[in-house]
């Protein structure tokens, strides 16, 4: 059983202070950083948009390619990320998936380091983190969200809880970080 972490979008434009905001986006940063070293294998997605995208026809500009709002936070351990995943990458490429990378093919990557197993942590619950998760489940990976390590944006009231039914219907199992420390 090889298991990998797999770290949604933790980039500061879906913090606080950033263009599309989770409103609690910081305070899964030390939750992964408390989790980061159970995982022999770290990989971190990116939304990693150009500058003019059809994406941004139904969201504000943000993680745009080499700007503060797509680094990741600051406080994010990053000494451990063994490889990054950079979506949305194309001007018609909404890049929710971090199955959808463009400069590598994640689930080759993973299942060639004969990875079974994925933890899932990060941002936006309703959008990269379920698309992820969904493809997960479809690509055959026992799919794990963490769920004190994932965070909303609550766009419409009911739409994280919606989220995370919707990922459990798929076949998503939910699992605290205090789960993953106690082994
Ligand atoms: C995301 C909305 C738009 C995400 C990205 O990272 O979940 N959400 N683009």
């Amino acid at each position: 059983m090889m298991k990998a972490l797999l770290i949604v979008d933790l980039q500061n434009d879906f913090c606080p202070g950033g263009a599309l905001p989770a409103p609690e986006g910081d305070k899964v940063v030390p939750v992964i950083n408390s989790i980061m070293h159970y995982f022999p294998l770290v990989v971190a997605s990116k939304d990693w948009h150009p500058d003019t995208t059809a994406h941004f026809g139904a969201w504000p500009k943000h993680c745009v390619q080499n700007s503060w709002g797509a680094e990741l936070h600051p406080g994010l351990r990053q000494d451990i990320i063994h490889q990054v995943a950079l979506k949305g990458t194309g001007d018609r490429d909404e890049g929710y998936s971090a199955f959808e990378a463009s400069n590598i093919n994640l689930e080759q990557y993973l299942k060639e380091r004969s990875v079974d197993s994925l933890y899932i942590t990060g941002i936006a619950i309703e959008y990269c983190v379920k698309k992820s998760a969904r493809d997960a489940v479809k690509k055959g990976f026992h799919t794990f969200v963490v769920r004190d390590a994932v965070a909303g944006i609550e766009l419409h009231r009911g739409d994280v809880e919606r989220a995370l039914w919707e990922m459990v219907h798929a076949g998503v199992m939910l699992v605290t970080s205090a789960d993953i420390s106690q082994g």
